[in-house]
């Protein structure tokens, strides 16, 4: 096992892999940038090390000084967490070249589930079910015209190296696909410095679910069931909820046997997502990432599995703990993302947190670094906690989020609660009858 980790991150999930450390009995460095020198995270970490100035660029995405850090602080591993460098596999080579082992999956992996195109590819060959569309890059219009006749309208133009939404493009008809390309293309090109496009029948009203993975690197994996993450806005989730709504047992057995026996062909090593649009009973995969994710604690509260821990075990050479037949799904979890954010445009509201009190009670856990005092800098993303409710069935979880939502109390700036409490009164959500559009029609209409 490891005697020290380095936590490549911050905010609630720096905190949240701190906490897994600490039980494992690993010492824990927090790196921070100058602006977050009174953060949660550096507070609690065992050690700390300024990286650079506010930017990101500068300091959580600077691999240089990241490197400085350890080497510094003699971590024998990293854990990324999230964004920043929680995807980039140049960045899990280095640290293997400096004999530090990447809390994650091979840089392999990680390189291939980037590239969108091989992605599907290869999932296709594993047995997992697509999203008709094009076999590989699409490379003159005459060709995209030809694939698209034979796929049906409407068509989604995507990129390569997407991801998250961007350089995609919808064409409702023939005559609007070779604009839709061409103007994908100049945005992937802008965004990525890659134009490589691909096409996909557009499914119009899907939901987002997604089955959580974990593998051994060895050839044993499982799945931990779905999440539904189909409340959304522009590509942002907010609410992520399981069992979905939309699921029943056997449906949920059979994607996820499917998923892990792909994970066990390709010898997965680590915790993993795979998401799929889900429409008239079927599951299209879309993407792979190849990190632990903002809504995990949502499959740790329905199954009792630590993930972060598990990670941290996985890369320090250990199996598994549990075998599939081992895995229960108990109640229903589901979470809302508290953002520093204007709870009607969702516009950023970074600033000071005058009064901070966190509800409690039973099956209620709210992982953020946020106290009374603390100030949102304006640098990173919204995100400053997560409210996560669990209880025995949908039902009770609704109520029981209702009441936590009612106790928290945060002063000084504007947060995504009184939105989560105005989702509760509305039919749809009661009755989890949602798709991924869903939310931007709410918003725009209120
Ligand atoms: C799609 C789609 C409809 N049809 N692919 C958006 C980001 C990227 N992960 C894939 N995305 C989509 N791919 C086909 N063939 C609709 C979306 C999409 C979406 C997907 C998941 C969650 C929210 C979304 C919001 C808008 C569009």
């Amino acid at each position: 096992m490891f005697d020290k980790i380095l936590i490549a991150n911050r905010g609630e999930i720096a905190l949240r892999i701190q906490r897994a450390c600490k039980e494992l009995g690993i010492a824990t460095v927090a790196v921070h940038s100058t602006t977050d020198a009174d953060a949660m995270h550096v507070k609690l970490a065992d050690e700390a090390v300024c990286i650079g100035p506010p930017q990101a660029t500068e300091s959580y995405l600077n691999i240089p000084h990241i490197l400085s850090a350890c080497e510094i602080t003699n971590a024998d591993a990293v854990h990324p967490g999230y964004g920043f460098l929680s995807e980039n596999a140049r960045f899990a080579e280095i640290l293997e070249e400096h004999s530090i082992t990447f809390i994650g999956p091979t840089s392999e992996h990680i390189r291939l589930m980037g590239d969108k195109i091989q992605a599907k590819e290869t999932v296709k060959q594993l047995g997992l079910p697509v999203v008709p569309g094009s076999d590989g890059a699409v490379r003159s219009d005459a060709k995209a015209r030809k694939i698209a006749e034979e796929i049906g309208y409407p068509i989604l133009v995507k990129a390569a190296a997407g991801g998250g939404g961007r350089g995609m493009k919808v064409a409702e008809t023939p005559a609007a696909l070779s604009s839709a390309i061409s103007t994908a293309r100049a945005e992937s090109k802008s965004a990525f410095g890659d134009d490589t496009m691909y096409m996909e029948k557009y499914l119009t009203l899907p939901r987002h679910i997604e089955i959580q993975v974990i593998g051994d690197g060895r050839g044993d994996a499982v799945h931990l069931g779905e999440r539904d993450c189909s409340l959304q806005r522009r590509h942002q989730k907010i609410w992520e909820e399981a069992p979905s709504p939309a699921l029943n047992d056997e449906q949920r057995d059979r994607i996820g046997e499917t998923v892990a026996s792909a994970m066990r062909k390709i010898s997965y090593r680590g915790v993993g997502t795979v998401e799929f649009l889900y429409e008239n009973g079927e599951f299209y995969f879309i993407e792979m990432n190849t990190r632990l994710q903002v809504e995990h604690p949502v499959t740790e509260m329905i199954t009792g599995i630590d993930l972060v821990i598990e990670q941290i075990r996985i890369a320090s050479g250990g199996g598994l703990s549990f075998a599939q037949d081992d895995i229960v799904f108990n109640g229903h979890a589901i979470e809302c993302r508290i953002n520093a954010e204007n709870p009607e445009t969702l516009m950023p509201s970074p600033g000071k947190i005058t009064q901070y009190h966190p509800p409690g009670g039973l099956g209620v856990r709210v992982d953020s670094g946020a106290y009374a005092g603390y100030t949102i800098p304006p640098y990173y993303d919204s995100l400053t906690g997560k409210l996560i409710v669990h209880a025995r069935n949908r039902n009770e979880c609704l109520m029981r989020l209702r009441r936590a939502l009612s106790e928290f109390v945060i002063d000084g700036i504007d947060t995504t609660i009184p939105l989560f409490t105005r989702l509760l009164g509305e039919p749809d959500i009661a009755n989890g009858i949602y798709n991924i559009h869903w939310l931007e029609n709410y918003l725009d209409k209120s």
